[in-house]
């Protein structure tokens, strides 16, 4: 597929959770790899879609352009194959969004000045509503009309910047039977969460006598201070499994080369007077306890790609520089300040990956839902408190765990993921969804956090043989 992107602000447009194998001249973060498109620029992206099937999305990645700047992707099974479930009558995007009613780069800029969290939202929205208990929405609320018996394919995607959402529809069951391109297996429920950057395929079948019934969407809220339970949203990601039948086998990387321990934190600077923020303090993120600084000069694939030394260093650690008690209601002041620094972690081709996502208690605490680039991912495991490296892996899921690109670890606790860095593509089916060579950009989906940088990069090196190989750049690259 090509997009032609015509942009008068700047901004790039990658497409969330398509792998690009081998092609991540198109993936989009700014300054991972590529540079902004300019005010008035244009950029043709090639998107290459390989075992995909389901939804994903598109979004602006720069600043935070993607609260207006996104659009749902559906893939649909191949000539001659079907939905591994009844073809539904219809299939219908549901987008979750947010809304401003100022101009998001007035915000952006005042979160950015202020050191602090940002100003809420003024509205979430349904396929670009509000919703009838808003004036302005009241006409033109998002509608959808059923036929009584009828089953309907409901594409959930939460494009909202802060939040994960709950989603229900009033006296409707539905059954989750995908998460990110990919099958699981059917799962009833009563309402779902998602979070930022995923989506969720339910079936819904108009069952219920006829009415109009409200399709809703909420904020979880994790944030200190408010009652919530937490065990709801973890229970309702983690129930979640692959569907695995024959036409789609999975393949769970059992020997690990590579395990990596990732502190995920929110963290402070602190500063002498208001430089940094009006409390003279400012809210940072880190993993492993780097604050990700992104080069400015030009962008890390073209760095990698051309070898040009001083872009960034390749040695973002394995785990964290200091081991305590992660979850503690109190944690030393010393520990709240991270590091700076645009380390990359570079794999070896073919190398199996583990990735230990543990949150922290250091300055804030709430769950994180993480995004890789670039790949899909295997969730092994999840729990609360300090992820413990002798009990905790008797409890992985190594048969059917769903594949992700983007996990939420829960407040105070832990999730486990697994993936294979090698290059996928139709030709080779054993290795399906795995990582490709190239850059990619790992960060939480939150959008503040983001902003905060808790965010890294990967290297895939390129493997033996030209199939193996990253492609080379398109002739035109947005300069720097
Ligand atoms: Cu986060």
């Amino acid at each position: 597929m090509a997009a032609e992107i015509y942009s008068n602000i700047n901004t790039v447009n990658p497409r969330h959770g398509v792998k690009q194998p081998k092609y991540p001249w198109s993936d989009g973060p700014e300054y991972i790899t590529q540079c902004p498109i300019q005010p008035g620029g244009k950029f043709s992206q090639r998107v290459i879609f390989s075992e995909e099937e389901g939804t994903l999305w598109w979004h602006a990645h720069s600043d935070w352009t993607r609260a207006t700047v996104y659009g749902a992707i559906v893939i649909y099974p191949n000539k001659g194959t079907k939905y591994p479930f009844p073809t539904p009558h219809a299939d219908v995007p549901i987008i979750l969004g947010e809304w401003w009613k100022k101009d998001t780069f007035e915000i952006f800029d005042q979160f950015r000045a202020s050191g602090a969290d940002p100003n809420v939202s003024d509205a979430y929205t349904i396929n670009g509503q509000p919703g009838d208990l808003y004036p302005c929405s009241k006409t033109d609320t998002f509608k959808l009309s059923v036929d009584y018996g009828k089953t309907y394919l409901l594409r959930l995607i939460n494009v909202a910047l802060q939040d994960i959402l709950f989603f229900s529809i009033t006296d409707h069951q539905v059954t989750v039977v995908g998460t990110d391109a990919g099958y699981t297996k059917p799962l009833k429920v009563d309402y779902i969460a998602i979070s930022p950057g995923q989506t969720i395929d339910v079936s819904l079948k108009a069952n219920q006598p006829l009415n109009h019934y409200y399709m809703a969407a909420k904020v979880y809220s994790s944030a200190n201070g408010v009652q919530y339970d937490n065990t709801t949203t973890t229970t309702i990601f983690y129930r979640l499994r692959s569907l695995t039948d024959n036409n789609h086998p999975i393949h769970v990387p059992l020997c690990i080369s590579t395990p990596l321990f990732f502190t995920i934190s929110v963290n402070r600077f602190t500063c002498a007077n208001t430089s940094c923020g009006a409390t003279q303090s400012r809210l940072a993120a880190s993993v492993n306890n780097i604050s990700f600084q992104t080069p400015t000069r030009m962008d890390i694939l073209r760095a990698y790609y051309k070898q040009i030394n001083g872009v960034y260093g390749d040695h973002f650690p394995d785990k964290p520089p200091l081991f305590f008690n992660f979850i503690a209601d109190s944690i030393p002041l010393i520990y709240e300040t991270p590091s700076k620094g645009t380390e990359v972690k570079v794999l070896e081709y073919n190398s199996t990956v583990e990735i230990v996502f543990q949150g922290t208690n250091v300055a804030a605490v709430t769950d994180h839902p993480m995004h890789i680039h670039g790949t899909s991912f295997y969730v092994v495991g999840w729990g609360f408190g300090n992820f413990d490296k002798d009990k905790d892996p008797l409890k992985y899921n190594l048969v059917d765990p769903p594949l992700q690109n983007t996990i939420a670890v829960p407040k105070n606790g832990w999730s486990v993921i697994r993936f294979k860095a090698t290059n996928p593509g139709r030709s080779n089916i054993m290795c399906p969804f795995y990582f490709v060579t190239g850059v990619w950009f790992m960060h939480c989906h939150l959008e503040r956090h983001l902003s905060w940088d808790m965010e890294m990069t990967f290297i895939i090196k390129n493997g033996r043989g030209k199939k193996a190989r990253i492609l080379p750049p398109p002739p035109y690259m947005p300069p720097c």
